[in-house]
């Protein structure tokens, strides 16, 4: 099984997600361990303090580096990890391909950092992969934390109750999805395209296809400019 150690100053902030939705599923079902736990258990300062002020100023705190190295050398000595992550916005953006190859491994650690940032000798000797989720300021590491582990635990096979979801997505990585629809078939005169309501499975597909391609091309042209690429590579080596 799987196993994500997630290691955070403000640990309640991690909890409600994790034990909701797919990722409760996933956990409930054994495909999953994840684990929490509270910088603070692993200082050795008598008011559990975790981070200090910046050397040189500049404002903010910093995550001190002794209950980090404890907490972090202590799981290690329980338990063998591929990767030490660290969500930061200093560091490359984190990709759907990062999320598939973290799939595929079976333990990880993902520490949670302040705004300000960690004390950078955490970064150098203990962190192995750094990633930012987007170019915005977020005031932790939680929230990209909990973006991560829910990116990676869809994709963990089996995990997802419709396996034809993530299938589906993973084929469709390159374009964004068409839109969908629900019952009733008219809803205030606003109705379901008439396509999708011929269970003519090859011509729906045909459909969403198009409409996939349409709706990157509009909301995404860097990544429609990467499909057609990728169309171009695909009859160039047939
Ligand atoms: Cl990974 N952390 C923080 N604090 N802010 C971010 C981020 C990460 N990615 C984008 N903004």
């Amino acid at each position: 099984m799987m196993r994500i150690d997630l290691i955070s100053a403000v640990p309640d902030v991690l909890r409600s997600p994790i034990e909701h939705s797919i990722i409760k599923r996933a956990r409930d079902a054994g495909f999953v361990d994840i684990q929490i736990h509270d910088l603070r258990d692993y200082s050795t300062d008598k008011h559990r303090k975790v981070d200090d002020y910046p050397y040189g100023g500049g404002g903010g705190m910093v995550l001190s580096p002794q209950p980090v190295f404890d907490c972090i050398e202590s799981l290690q000595g329980e338990h063998n990890y591929d990767e030490v992550v660290f969500p930061t916005p200093d560091a490359p953006a984190y990709e759907q391909q990062d999320a598939v190859n973290f799939s595929m491994k079976k333990n990880i650690i993902i520490l949670c950092g302040h705004y300000k940032g960690v004390d950078q000798r955490i970064r150098d000797s203990l962190v192995t992969k750094e990633y930012s989720i987007g170019d915005y300021v977020l005031s932790g590491g939680e929230l990209p934390a909990l973006v991560m582990v829910d990116s990676i635990v869809r994709l963990i096979p089996g995990a997802i109750g419709d396996a034809q979801s993530a299938l589906s997505d993973s084929f469709q990585e390159i374009l964004l999805g068409a839109p969908v629809y629900t019952r009733p078939a008219d809803f205030r005169g606003m109705n379901v395209p008439e396509i999708l309501q011929s269970g003519d499975h090859k011509k729906v597909e045909q459909w969403k296809h198009e409409q996939a391609i349409e709706k990157t091309k509009k909301v995404r042209p860097d990544l429609y400019e990467n499909f057609i690429q990728e169309q171009q590579n695909q009859e160039w080596q047939q």
